[in-house]
């Protein structure tokens, strides 16, 4: 008897926990913005964060993915988030530099070695923290994706050596840290955002740009782009993004909903491109692309012109920040 009293308790209770749980997802039509293809691994993540969000809400959230820039550039749709005129985007952190400067602690030539290391600093505390700034310039973010290790193509010349980048109009993302790294590099850099890359490629505005392999093949860029030079000079997040006007109106329960959904979305993402980028460099290869390898003597050469701007990425991020960004890659490099 005193059994069955207390399983029907708890039934009542959790009805009750379920119907409040209910009540606190409301219907609400998520616009969620991204700058590559569909079919590519940003288009893959973004479905299956969509998937997830529905089912989590029982269909009452709807997430509308809308791709291939179509809602702008990354930008442009930073503004509109900030604005609350869109809810959520995926893009590069390295375009976000301009609205929080700490930001640029990812765009650091050669920071990490490898995806592990990428793991483990942007989901740890550094990861976390370099986030958090962004609320107050009303955005919020829920989790880091893997963009990936940056490569280098043109069409003008094989690069083998640091002298072949002398002159090359190089299409870099839009921040100082790019600029700057390229320049010293002795190409002729031109920020551009991702939208507008293909077709300036196309139309020779510029001989190159460098993206990871994923992209190259998403985007098409082997059509236009004849030489690639692995140079994996840097490792980009992008990372996913809400509108905290519109965040900030969100129950607990729909908030849960969508940082779950972002985390699978995020370990699906990686997964994902990785086994894509493993495979990327034969396809290119297949496609019609050269690809060269630098000689580890050239590697060095361009690793040293592109460390030489940590001092300034470390002033510009903060003393404190790099330091602990060190200490979290030496305790990964430790164990
Ligand atoms: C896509 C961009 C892209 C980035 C770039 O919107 O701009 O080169 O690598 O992934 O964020």
């Amino acid at each position: 008897m005193k059994l069955k009293l207390a399983v029907a308790a708890l039934g009542v209770a959790l009805l009750a926990a379920g119907q409040a749980w209910a009540q606190d997802i409301k219907p609400r039509m998520i616009r969620f913005g991204y700058g590559l293809n569909e079919d590519s691994n940003q288009g893959r993540a973004v479905k299956l964060f969509a998937q997830e969000v529905e089912k989590a809400s029982g269909g009452k959230m709807r997430v509308r993915a809308i791709g291939a820039a179509a809602l702008g550039s990354d930008v442009q749709m930073q503004q509109a988030l900030i604005g609350g005129a869109q809810e959520m985007m995926v893009g590069s952190t390295a375009t976000l530099v301009g609205i929080t400067k700490e930001m640029a602690l990812w765009d650091t030539p050669f920071l990490f070695n490898n995806g592990a290391e990428a793991d483990a600093v942007l989901d740890g505390p550094v990861g976390q923290k370099v986030m958090d700034k962004l609320q107050e310039k009303g955005l919020v973010g829920l989790v880091y994706w893997e963009n990936g290790f940056r490569n280098l193509t043109n069409n003008k010349q094989p690069v083998t050596k640091l002298e072949d980048l002398n002159g090359i109009k190089l299409r870099v993302m839009q921040n100082n840290v790019f600029l700057d790294s390229f320049k010293s590099l002795g190409a002729n850099a031109i920020p551009l955002p991702f939208s507008e890359l293909f077709t300036a490629l196309e139309t020779r505005a510029v001989d190159g740009q460098e993206n990871p392999y994923n992209t190259i093949l998403s985007s098409k860029f082997y059509e236009v782009q004849k030489y690639l030079t692995v140079t994996n000079h840097v490792y980009s997040p992008w990372i996913v993004l809400a509108s905290k006007k519109w965040w900030d109106g969100l129950s607990q329960a729909e908030r849960k909903v969508l940082l779950d959904a972002a985390v699978k979305s995020r370990d699906f993402e990686r997964k994902d491109t990785r086994e894509e980028a493993a495979k990327a460099l034969s396809e290119l290869r297949a496609k019609g692309m050269q690809i060269n390898e630098l000689s580890p003597a050239e590697a060095n050469r361009m690793r040293e012109k592109l460390t030489a701007v940590h001092a300034s990425i470390a002033d510009q991020v903060g003393r404190d920040l790099w330091a602990e960004t060190q200490a979290a890659l030496a305790k990964v490099r430790g164990g």
